[in-house]
């Protein structure tokens, strides 16, 4: 593999060192076994190392997206806001790191770039940017679901002379805006975060939308001290009850103040008259088509939702035709990850913001001064692509995978991801993958999946090495029997309707098999197969 220096053997490597890499590292180690990380950026913290793109923060209460693993670590970390900013929650992941003593198992700056099952050996061969080869009996891939930032090929991208950004690759020292004027593509997460933020930076801001969201309000504020200590003192039943609920969020952020919740989905819109959807805009807002349950059951109830959208779009931008470029329109709503913002659709009553709506003319080339669109061109000093993820399977494809036979994963999901349970893939064997396609992952509170990945798999070596065997694999049969039940049971849901071009389904890459990747089922009916099958003595498995 061209490798020129060899480190010393592991029981377990981890490749990656965001929340998965720095649980699996201290998990594994707590058993006894010799773990080695290897992680691509200068330090811990993974999606938050790397997305410090103004405005970034998560969209689920701290309270809950965090670590549920340690008592001491949930008492002692003080969370400031419902939904923590990105330097906030990279420090809880340094404090982590510095707690756990993590750091000194972890290789920084250093790249994966193969991994290869010696099946005489049974072990695993990884090779990195750097020169080394790495060998454990197993192997951890552990390098995110949202790590391998997008960029668009667009024609004369090399030409621009100003300052290029990507939101997933944001540099360290962070971006001076004032007195700029700045272009950024893209409204998906990433961007309606930013987007308000750099506004008030920024001299101007351009923004090229090609989908409008149907985005809802943060609801984010500081975290009342009273709140935070009635979390504390109720912990043990907020994991219990975050494990088994369907997104991995329980409902105690709900009963205990409210805050950072939407409205309860108690009526049915087909049942609702126009007065009363009237009055429903009037009292809530955007989030007033959260009050109905029945938006998933026909195509009539979700688009009467997204008209109600849309007015409420039309009633709180100044312009209507900025209005008209905002209103999402000819997919429905929930199939796409929400998107939250704070003070996103306000921002464009500003005088220093553009919107380009490219449903009226798309981009046709990057100038050395800016974006030239079939409607016009416009220039700026500062591009910045918000343009999201190969998701899901990108980091792991970008490394060349070899199991049994020396067959590639690449040629193993040449028609889309294959894995039984998001955990294993048939034919290579001791190689496991921490929220991978086919689990809940991005559908859920990752740090409640990525804990419980991280459990299993702990708990299927340390069974491996009690029994004394030395490898497992699911059989093609199970891989085949998981993949066909995660399809079936997205199918016909509005995650897979024709008309949404999620990142869900692999539709932002060009080229990307169109397959719906995470398990719908939710969190605790997950859990509870997955314990099943351990159960029934790793079902689905060969152990050898
Ligand atoms: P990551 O944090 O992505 O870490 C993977 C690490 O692997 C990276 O550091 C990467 O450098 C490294 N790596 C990848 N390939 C290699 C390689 N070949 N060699 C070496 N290292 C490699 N989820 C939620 O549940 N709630 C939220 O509110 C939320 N907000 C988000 C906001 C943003 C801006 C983004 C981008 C994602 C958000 N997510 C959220 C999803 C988020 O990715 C997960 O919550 C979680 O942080 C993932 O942790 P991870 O360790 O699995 O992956
Ligand atoms: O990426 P996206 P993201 N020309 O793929 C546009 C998590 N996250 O980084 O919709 C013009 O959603 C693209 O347009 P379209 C969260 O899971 C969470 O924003 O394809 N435009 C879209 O508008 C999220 O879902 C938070 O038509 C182009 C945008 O770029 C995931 O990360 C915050 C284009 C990409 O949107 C990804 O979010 C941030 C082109 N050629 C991220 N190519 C939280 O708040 C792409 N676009 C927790």
């Amino acid at each position: 593999m061209g490798a020129t220096q060899t480190v010393e053997p592991s029981d377990v490597l981890v490749v990656g060192a965001g929340f998965a890499g720095m649980y699996a590292i201290w998990k594994l180690r707590q058993s006894g076994l010799r773990v080695r990380g290897i992680e691509a950026g200068a330090d811990v913290g993974g999606t938050w190392y790397w997305n410090r793109y103004p405005g970034a923060r998560c969209d689920i209460t701290s309270m809950e997206y965090s670590f549920g693993f340690s008592e001491a670590l949930q008492q002692e970390w003080e969370w400031t806001e419902v939904m923590a900013p990105q330097p906030e929650i990279l420090a809880y992941a340094n404090h982590v790191a510095d707690r756990f003593g993590l750091r000194e198992h972890i290789d920084f700056d250093t790249r994966v770039t193969a991994a290869h099952f010696d099946e005489d050996k049974r072990q695993w061969a990884v090779s990195t940017d750097r020169g080394t080869t790495y060998t454990a009996r197993y192997c951890i891939m552990a390098t995110g679901c949202l790590s391998v930032p997008n960029t668009p090929e667009i024609p004369g991208q090399e030409a621009f002379a100003g300052e290029v950004y990507h939101t997933g690759n944001w540099p360290l020292e962070g971006v001076d805006f004032s007195g700029k004027s700045v272009g950024i593509i893209g409204t998906g997460s990433s961007g309606v975060q930013a987007i308000p933020v750099i506004a008030r930076a920024a001299k101007h801001l351009t923004v090229f939308q090609r989908t409008p969201n149907y985005n809802m309000p943060a609801n984010n504020a500081p975290l009342p001290a009273e709140y935070r200590e009635r979390i504390k003192q109720n912990y043990a039943a907020v994991r219990a009850a975050q494990r088994l609920a369907q997104i991995g969020v329980s409902e105690f952020s709900r009963g205990l103040g409210g805050l950072g919740s939407y409205p309860e989905p108690t009526e049915s819109i087909l049942e609702t008259t126009p007065e009363a959807r009237e009055q429903a805009l009037a009292t809530y807002g955007f989030e007033a088509i959260r009050r109905y349950h029945d938006l998933a059951e026909s195509p009539e109830a979700n688009e009467l939702a997204c008209e109600m959208f849309r007015e409420q779009v039309r009633r709180v931008i100044d312009d209507p035709e900025t209005a008209a470029g905002l209103m999402p329109r000819g997919y429905p709503f929930g199939c796409k990850r929400p998107v939250i913002d704070i003070g996103y659709y306000e921002t464009f009553n500003r005088d220093n913001v553009t919107l380009v709506d490219l449903r009226r003319g798309g981009i046709e080339r990057i100038t050395d001064s800016g974006v030239q669109t079939a409607q016009g061109s416009f220039d700026f000093d500062v591009l910045v692509y918000a343009t999201g993820f190969d998701a899901m399977t990108g980091a792991l494809l970008r490394m060349d995978i070899r199991g049994r036979g020396g067959r590639t994963l690449a040629s193993h999901w040449a028609h889309g991801p294959k894995t039984y349970l998001g955990l294993q893939m048939s034919g290579f064997p001791n190689l496991f993958t921490v929220t991978g396609p086919g689990s809940p992952s991005v559908l859920s509170n990752m740090l409640v999946s990525i804990e419980q990945h991280v459990d299993w798999i702990s708990d299927c070596i340390l069974t491996l090495d009690q029994q004394g065997a030395s490898t497992i694999e699911p059989t093609e049969e199970a891989e085949d029997d998981w993949v066909r039940h995660v399809f079936e049971i997205a199918d016909g849901t509005m995650l897979t309707a024709e008309s949404c071009n999620s990142w869900y389904l692999g539709a932002n890459i060009p080229g990307k098999p169109r397959v719906f990747m995470p398990y719908v089922a939710g969190v605790g009916a997950y859990r509870q197969q997955c314990e099943a099958i351990v159960a029934a003595g790793y079902r689905g498995f060969v152990i050898s």
